[in-house]
């Protein structure tokens, strides 16, 4: 493969789930959005079977070493946090900590976002305010070259 191949880039998309569901449809549409020409490592974010209340918790420690892998091997990490989770927030630190970009989108109308994610120059802060300023937002970060071999 010369330097100059495209390749796909993996995005790790982190949305909220034992923290409610209420935004599901959305983080389904934006990973859609995403899956045009990438690849996202955590599509089941988006899937809207899938309960607060969801999961066994003698999974928790599979499910931790599984996106905290595909985490290390992500190129960027896309969260939409207007439903605070603990669990984004720990994915989003630890992205930061393995020197991943993190791009955060929320929604201004109806979320105050925590001082410890848009009080950290490491991260990228998207607020938004309809759901039809998201795409070319999401666009944008997209262009972003990722070298091919790294
Ligand atoms: C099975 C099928 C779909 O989901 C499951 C079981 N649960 C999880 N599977 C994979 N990742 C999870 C699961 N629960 C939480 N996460 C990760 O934490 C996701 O990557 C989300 O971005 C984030 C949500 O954290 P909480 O604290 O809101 O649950």
């Amino acid at each position: 493969m010369s330097q100059d191949t495209v390749r796909l880039k993996k995005i790790y998309f982190a949305g909220s789930i034992r923290g409610g569901r209420d935004d599901a449809g959305l983080y389904k549409k934006m990973i859609a959005y995403i899956q045009r020409e990438n690849i996202v490592l955590t599509e089941h974010v988006g899937d809207l079977s899938l309960s607060k209340a969801e999961g066994r918790e003698d999974r928790d420690a599979a499910i931790y070493e599984q996106d905290t892998a595909w985490l290390r091997e992500t190129d960027l990490v896309i969260a939409e946090c207007s439903t605070p989770s603990l669990g984004v927030g720990y994915e989003l630190a630890y992205a930061e900590a393995h020197g991943k970009p993190v791009h955060i989108f929320y929604n201004k109308a109806r979320t105050k976002l925590s001082a410890m994610l848009s009080g950290d120059r490491h991260f990228h802060i998207h607020p938004y305010g309809s759901e039809e300023e998201l795409w070319p937002l999401i666009d944008a970060i997209l262009k972003i070259t990722i070298p091919p071999h790294r």
